[in-house]
């Protein structure tokens, strides 16, 4: 080989090897796409994202008497419905994030609502751009702060600032500000939009949309013609919410409390900090600082779910009428569950099942057999890596997901994981829920909250659905404590998520208790 061609390949060699240290000296990152992986043809991809809506309010499950959606029930019908779908930080823009990148927060660092997302992140969308995607984001974006701007990995973009708004939106479409009036409701607009940005794609290149629905976010808002729907609906209290009652309590009345007698209650114990949370802005006795009551924010949440609902239905009636339904996927899943009641507690953020699990719906009759029922637990961290791998893209090393591509085929799986790591960071905003680590497997959640003197946690799930019998100090049940609260600690050493990451705090107390004080 002469000289003159060895040293050209010799550069570029370096210059291959190199760029990328110098893109990420730059902040960002490069988008390496391998290969297409074999015999894989690019399939069409609709993300639906809500907010805040739990893993059973929907028709299908029976949880809400008298709850109707017949699109999540189809969805479920025709598709697959994962039970045990859960997020590994229940809070918004963590939550996000991990859905973007396939990451732990301790990994993405976006570890609250106030954090902003480092430019060195990778979303999964920008792959799907490498591989030839049209990819459009439509909703609530919320990592970063307050910027609607348009962010790396989508075609089309349209978003708004932090959490928006239900009615007359201000939507950023591709960097240009856009003011919506007549009590335009948001959740509509968004459809709309993203329906027809679907209909001005050409067929030669497949699409992602990631349709990013603000509901259902407190305060609820629902749609004018749902309004006043769910008035006479029976409230559900469920059998944990009056573990914590005192004297001082509300009397609940109006609805119906589930029947607790085939559960042990131990009340000796419950954490303090769910104690005192219950009589807080998020907790039933005292919530919103008092400025709404359980029954009535029931009845709103239900409402506003109906639009959810409402906007799944008219993104599968576009893809029957555009002919594309059968090899179109269609997810459904919420970024963060909700208490509504249990322990005493309102809101998200803890480890407690109906905060950490999620609804996760997919339909794609080319790939998912009718009435598909997956038991396995699945991540917020698993849809980047799935849907990458539908797309033909290998999963990229940083991802810490795991496709469950074959759990939707109903393939058989043998090595899945039987544990999965939870994770919440303390914000100054909503002191009553603290740091906490959880681990979780098909039968035992472990929970540790970190820095306050407080009784930790041990649930026996099958026994134990509700979680009201902590069996910490349960003699038998020492060695599980022992074993899962190593695993919890081999992972957060693993994965580098012993560094807690602290954000300064700027402004005073806010919390009914000390409220004023720095
Ligand atoms: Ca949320």
């Amino acid at each position: 080989m002469p000289v003159l061609q060895l040293k050209r390949i010799l550069l570029a060699l370096v210059v291959f090897l190199y760029l990328p240290l110098f893109l990420a000296a730059q902040g960002a990152k490069p988008v390496i796409v391998h290969a297409p992986l074999p015999g894989v043809k690019p399939r069409n991809v609709i993300y639906i994202l809500s907010d805040d809506h739990r893993y059973d309010f929907m028709g299908f499950t029976g949880k809400v008497p008298g709850l109707q959606t017949p699109n999540l029930d189809r969805l479920a019908k025709e598709g697959a419905h994962f039970e045990n779908a859960f997020v590994t930080t229940a809070l918004c823009s963590p939550s996000r994030a991990s859905i973007l990148t396939g990451q732990y927060a301790h990994t993405h660092t976006v570890v609250d609502n106030a954090a902003p997302a480092p430019a060195s992140l990778l979303f999964f969308p920008q792959y799907l751009q490498k591989a030839g995607y049209q990819t459009a984001f439509f909703g609530k974006w919320h990592m970063g702060g307050d910027n609607p701007d348009p962010r790396p990995g989508f075609n089309h973009w349209e978003s708004f600032r932090g959490q928006g708004v239900y009615y007359n939106p201000t939507l950023n479409i591709n960097g240009k500000t856009v003011a919506y009036k007549d009590s335009t409701y948001v959740t509509e607009l968004l459809t709309q939009h993203a329906i027809d940005w679907l209909k001005g794609q050409k067929k030669d290149k497949p699409f992602f949309v990631y349709l990013s629905h603000k509901a259902v976010h407190s305060e609820f808002m629902p749609a004018r013609q749902d309004k006043g729907r769910y008035k006479n609906i029976q409230i559900q209290y469920p059998a944990s919410m009056f573990m914590t009652e005192t004297a001082t309590s509300p009397k609940f009345t109006k609805g119906k409390r589930a029947d607790g007698s085939q559960y042990t209650f131990n009340t000796k114990d419950i954490p303090n900090w769910v104690r005192a949370q219950r009589h807080s802005w998020h907790g039933v006795d005292y919530m919103y600082h008092g400025q709404t009551d359980f029954d009535r924010f029931y009845q709103d949440y239900l409402e506003t779910l109906l639009g959810i609902d409402r906007s799944v239905g008219q993104v599968l009636a576009y893809l029957q009428e555009a002919g594309l339904d059968k090899e179109t996927i269609v997810f459904y899943m919420g970024d963060n569950g909700f208490s509504f009641g249990e322990h005493g507690l309102i809101d998200k953020r803890h480890a407690y099942e109906e905060s950490m699990k999620v609804p996760l719906l997919a339909r794609c009759p080319a790939l998912i057999k009718p009435n598909t029922k997956i038991k396995q637990m699945v991540l917020n961290l698993d849809i980047a890596p799935t849907i990458l791998e539908m797309a033909g893209v290998k999963k990229p090393t940083q991802m810490q997901g795991v496709s469950f591509l074959p759990l939707m085929k109903g393939q058989p799986v043998s090595n899945w994981r039987d544990k999965i790591f939870y994770e919440y960071y303390w914000e100054n905003a909503f002191p009553q829920t603290p740091t906490m680590f959880s681990i979780r497997t098909d039968q035992y959640k472990f929970t540790r909250s970190q820095g306050v003197w407080d009784i930790d946690e041990l649930y026996d799930l099958q026994k134990d659905p509700y979680e009201v019998n902590n069996l910490i100090r349960s003699t038998e049940h020492q060695p599980i404590a022992q074993k899962l609260n190593k695993e919890l600690w081999d992972w957060l050493e693993q994965t580098k998520g012993l560094q807690i990451p602290l954000k300064p705090i700027n402004g005073k107390k806010n919390d009914h208790l000390y409220k004023g004080t720095w």
